[in-house]
């Protein structure tokens, strides 16, 4: 990835960027929350002389709200620091560097991950998946006019027998005149599933769905990637609930995806694996398929199931997850504290829900701070 430097005239007489951006992510472990798995290593790539600065989450806007900017001093030249990050759910992450003197730098990093709930499970907290920023958009020729044109918030859960997923568009017009393999021309959803992802390119596995609602209350399930051992065509297998409100400008997809159309038969995934995850979502306000928005890849602008994200399907709360990994990450600053890691710390509490656990841990958090900086 690439720093866009928002400031070129200021880095010393040249547009070289002295910084570089990279997330890693490891496999997510469900039965050892303090491990979280990812980590972004900033490093200088190009100052000669030290720098220091802050780095802030742009986008999603959701924990953009909740984050704060983490602080980093003194890393030398072809030196890195590493940044430990909490349990997030979104395609990408966009992040903002400010070096100390005031020049900025903005970079986008893949991330394609996302967290389902046990069905029924009270609450069901995974994270939301968001299709609602500018980025998302590909236009076909159309504009995006912003969330109330087209966006949505999605939820999937999940128990032996099915993968349910929830979908919540909204779309100022509702246009879908098409049927059968042809609704993705109006509006509707398409879903890209890998169910044995850990197989990479060579899965056998991937399913590639779609769901429209036509004016006259007509619901297509159609299917056009299938599994080795299941066809292509009608959906028949699954049951889609699709209501439509003009009121609200919304559309609601209510899908039960039974597991055993997601996969060859005789096929069983390892319990901890995840699957592969895209959603896409088709836009025509009246006047022909105008543009599409997607979370994660491999459905909108190619066929390539290994740009899907990893979607790993929880046994337990999604909040205990966060939990301990935000107790684990203030335990770790007790012993050795820098204010890069205190920063980080204090990022994996504020983005649990407010209450007890989160009381005790900015506190402890704040004693920190007094004794160390
Ligand atoms: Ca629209
Ligand atoms: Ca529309």
């Amino acid at each position: 990835m690439q720093f866009v430097n928002e400031a070129p005239g200021k880095v010393t007489g040249t547009d070289i960027v002295p910084v570089s951006l990279e997330l890693s992510k490891s496999a997510f472990n469900e039965a050892d929350p303090e491990k979280t798995n990812l980590k972004l290593l900033l490093k200088n790539t190009a100052g000669d002389q030290p720098v220091s600065g802050v780095i802030q989450l742009l986008q999603p806007e959701g924990y953009a709200g909740k984050l704060t900017p983490i602080r980093f001093r003194g890393i030398g030249l072809g030196q890195s620091v590493t940044i430990e990050l909490p349990y997030l759910a979104s395609d990408t992450l966009q992040y903002r560097v400010t070096l100390d003197g005031g020049v900025t730098y903005t970079a986008s990093v893949k991330l394609g991950q996302s967290f389902a709930s046990r069905f029924g499970a009270k609450p069901s907290d995974a994270p939301a998946i968001d299709l609602s920023r500018a980025d998302q958009y590909f236009s076909l020729g159309g504009k995006w006019k912003g969330a109330d044109d087209l966006s949505s918030s999605s939820n999937v859960s999940w128990d032996d027998k099915n993968l349910y997923v929830s979908v919540v568009v909204h779309d100022d017009v509702h246009h879908q005149t098409w049927s059968n393999g042809d609704i993705w021309q109006g509006d509707s959803i398409q879903l890209g599933i890998d169910w044995s992802r850990k197989d990479g390119s060579s899965s056998r596995n991937v399913s590639e769905l779609g769901f429209g609602l036509n004016g006259q209350g007509g619901v297509t399930q159609w299917r056009w990637r299938a599994p080795d051992g299941l066809a292509t065509g009608a959906l028949t297998g699954a049951k889609a609930n699709i209501t439509r409100d003009e009121t609200k400008g919304q559309t609601v997809y209510d899908l039960t995806i039974p597991i055993d159309q997601l996969h060859g038969p005789g096929y069983a995934k390892a319990p901890g694996d995840p699957i592969g995850f895209t959603l896409l979502m088709n836009e025509n306000d009246g006047a022909g398929r105008s543009g599409f928005m997607e979370y994660n890849g491999g459905i909108g602008t190619g066929k390539d199931a290994a740009l899907f994200g990893d979607m790993y399907l929880l046994k337990g709360s999604f909040t205990e997850l966060l939990e301990e990994s935000a107790e684990t990450a203030v335990e770790s600053v007790k012993k050795q504290s820098d204010m890069t890691r205190v920063d980080a710390a204090a990022n994996f509490v504020q983005l649990l829900p407010e209450g007890k656990a989160k009381q005790k841990l900015l506190k402890e958090l704040e004693k920190i701070r007094k004794k160390a900086l």
